[in-house]
């Protein structure tokens, strides 16, 4: 028998853990011959919730959890971790400045950093939920310099998935017949969902649409602004398909793009498609063998390089102030 995985997961109490843990518990992470630990990590003010839903995940009897630790010591959850799934953030609320909100960020992505850097396990994989998740990665990545730059990754699967359904809804194809959508730049307003190199049962999505004004009214905002329109409707932000995306994410990263598909990740830039290297933005990538590279080659026309620009421009910024904070 396989000896089990540790996945820590922090916010563990909140509407996205919600929705994560009971699939990690059941096999949709990692696959479903894959026994999991789950280490939960809260503030103290979250841990009998958390409490309570690992009674939940008791009563479930899965086959493949293992083991359930909950606690609010970060260098306790992530001892020995091989997976995290950083969800618990400080959320902007109102009256607060960007600074404010990256300061209050820094004090919870730091020490998460660190305490990573400092007892997960050598083959640790990151994910990082919470936002603004691609500023909060870069912050936690820049406090664990022992663990390799690649290892942190931030969720921009979500508006990958989003995008497809959108495609797919204005083509009237199934999802399925969607491939090689990407997600440009920041998890944000400014985020760019690109369709000129997707493909739409074998060919290309931006000739099948031939429809800029849809691509530019239309379809990249409704990605974009996918998250505010749903706290509209339901009163609460996404978390079915929030969990749903991270799932999505570690679970490609793990076992792998499909052939002639790729998907969306917001990584450590090398520099590619002219994007400020060291910041982590979102790119096309494809997995194997749990790594991942980016997509070489795509010809960026200057519809998209305007909007990659924009987002990057974007996440330089957030970049300097958190520096200037002294938080990386
Ligand atoms: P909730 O407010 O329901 O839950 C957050 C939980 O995190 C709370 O239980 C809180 O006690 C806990 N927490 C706060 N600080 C912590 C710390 N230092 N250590 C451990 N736990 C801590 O939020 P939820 O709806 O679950 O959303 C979580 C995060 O995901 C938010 O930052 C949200 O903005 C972000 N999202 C990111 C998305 C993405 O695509 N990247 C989409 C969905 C979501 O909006």
């Amino acid at each position: 028998t396989r000896t089990p995985v540790n996945v820590t997961v922090t916010g563990a109490a909140g509407q996205i853990g919600y929705a994560l843990l009971f699939r990690i518990a059941s096999g949709h992470l990692l696959g479903a011959d894959v026994p999991v630990n789950l280490r939960l990590l809260e503030i103290p003010q979250g841990v009998k919730a958390a409490e309570g839903t690992a009674m939940e995940l008791d009563d479930c009897a899965f086959p493949l959890l293992r083991d359930i630790t909950i606690t609010d010591d970060a260098n306790k959850a992530f001892d020995g971790a091989n997976v995290a799934l950083l969800v618990g953030a400080r959320p902007r609320t109102a009256g607060m400045e960007r600074g404010d909100l990256l300061q209050a960020n820094g004090g919870i992505f730091g020490p998460q950093g660190k305490a990573i850097n400092d007892h997960a396990a050598d083959d640790i994989k990151v994910l990082v939920v919470g936002n603004p998740a691609n500023t909060n990665a870069l912050i936690a990545q820049r406090n664990a310099p022992d663990v390799p730059a690649d290892r942190f990754t931030a969720m921009t699967r979500l508006d990958h998935n989003r995008a497809v359904a959108q495609l797919a809804k204005k083509l009237g194809v199934t999802v399925n017949e969607v491939k090689r959508m990407t997600i440009w730049g920041n998890h944000s307003a400014t985020q760019y969902p690109d369709i000129f190199h997707a493909e739409v049962a074998g060919k290309n999505a931006a000739a099948e649409v031939n429809d800029e004004k849809w691509l530019a009214e239309e379809f990249i905002p409704t990605v974009a602004k996918r998250g505010a329109a749903i706290i509209d409707a339901r009163g609460a932000s996404s978390a079915a398909s929030a969990a749903n995306a991270a799932i999505d994410h570690v679970h490609t990263w793990v076992n792998g793009t499909a052939e002639g598909d790729w998907t969306s990740m917001g990584i450590v830039s090398d520099g590619s498609y002219g994007v400020a290297e060291g910041i982590i933005s979102s790119f096309p990538v494809t997995c194997k063998d749990g790594k991942f590279e980016i997509v070489q080659g795509l010809e960026i026309n200057e519809f998209s390089r305007a909007r990659i620009d924009a987002s990057v421009g974007e996440l330089i910024e957030e970049r300097d102030a958190v520096q200037e904070l002294g938080l990386i």
